[in-house]
């Protein structure tokens, strides 16, 4: 069975028809506070927020902690934290994390599971919370370095039993590859989706369960009618 993490989200999807996640990566008091502006005017069309380290290093712990608070029953918070590090390391990041509010934490997976990925594993288990698992990046580069990695890092993350994978919407195969190999309880989170070239509804097409949606979104002269017709293109793609 899910995890409370795994449930919100699926409970969040089916009651907005929707597969999209928000990336917020703007600076600052002020960056915080158009973020708080745009997730009170597009939650009904969100499943999700991942806050990047811009917003989380530039802002009091404090202030990220309230601003989840404040929508914590309408969206999953995800923290971008890309962990990687040894494992008692990475799981005293996990419980900072977890304790400001958040419903689930990124990290990569190339550290391994033994002394890398274990203390952050225990971490999210006992405390009912997501640990979503980064495997390749959508930039172009990881097509040379971690796209021939990814077997060696998905066997090694699936003993940490995640909640999940993060996998490039840029490219589909890396996608398919990945869905045929883990149940289907564990979810892909697929960026690169508007501002990196993907279209909408595209890595859903190819075996991904949410999208992650940033620049497109954020940077669009109206955020509303921009998520919503990413929106109607992921439930597009989804009935294919
Ligand atoms: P945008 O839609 O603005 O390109 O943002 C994408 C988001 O996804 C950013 O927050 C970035 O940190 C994240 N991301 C990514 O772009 N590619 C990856 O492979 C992994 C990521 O976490």
């Amino acid at each position: 069975m899910a995890n409370y993490f795994g449930r919100k989200l699926q409970d969040l999807a089916k009651e907005r028809n929707s597969r999209l996640i928000l990336a917020l990566d703007l600076i600052g008091s002020e960056g915080l506070l158009t973020s708080r502006k745009l997730v009170k005017d597009l939650r009904e069309h969100l499943v999700g927020v991942k806050f990047g380290y811009p917003t989380i290093l530039s802002n009091q712990a404090q202030k990220v902690s309230e601003f989840i608070a404040e929508f914590s029953d309408e969206v999953c918070f995800i923290a971008d934290a890309k962990i990687a590090d040894v494992s008692h390391v990475n799981a005293l990041i996990g419980e900072i994390l977890y304790s400001n509010g958040f419903d689930a934490v990124i990290a990569h997976g190339f550290m391994g599971y033994e002394g890398g990925l274990d203390g952050l594993s225990r971490v999210a288990h006992l405390k009912d919370k997501g640990l979503i698992v980064l495997l390749s990046m959508s930039n172009k580069g990881a097509m040379t370095m971690m796209d021939n990695l990814v077997d060696g890092i998905l066997g090694e993350a699936l003993k940490a039993d995640p909640s999940g994978f993060v996998a490039p919407a840029t490219r589909p195969e890396v996608i398919k590859k990945i869905r045929a190999e883990i149940p289907p309880i564990m979810k892909i989170f697929s960026p690169g989706v508007g501002a990196q070239g993907a279209p909408p509804g595209s890595a859903l097409s190819s075996g991904a369960d949410y999208e992650i949606v940033g620049r497109a979104i954020y940077e669009s002269a109206d955020p509303a009618s921009s998520a919503k017709s990413i929106v109607r293109l992921q439930r597009e793609a989804i009935l294919k």
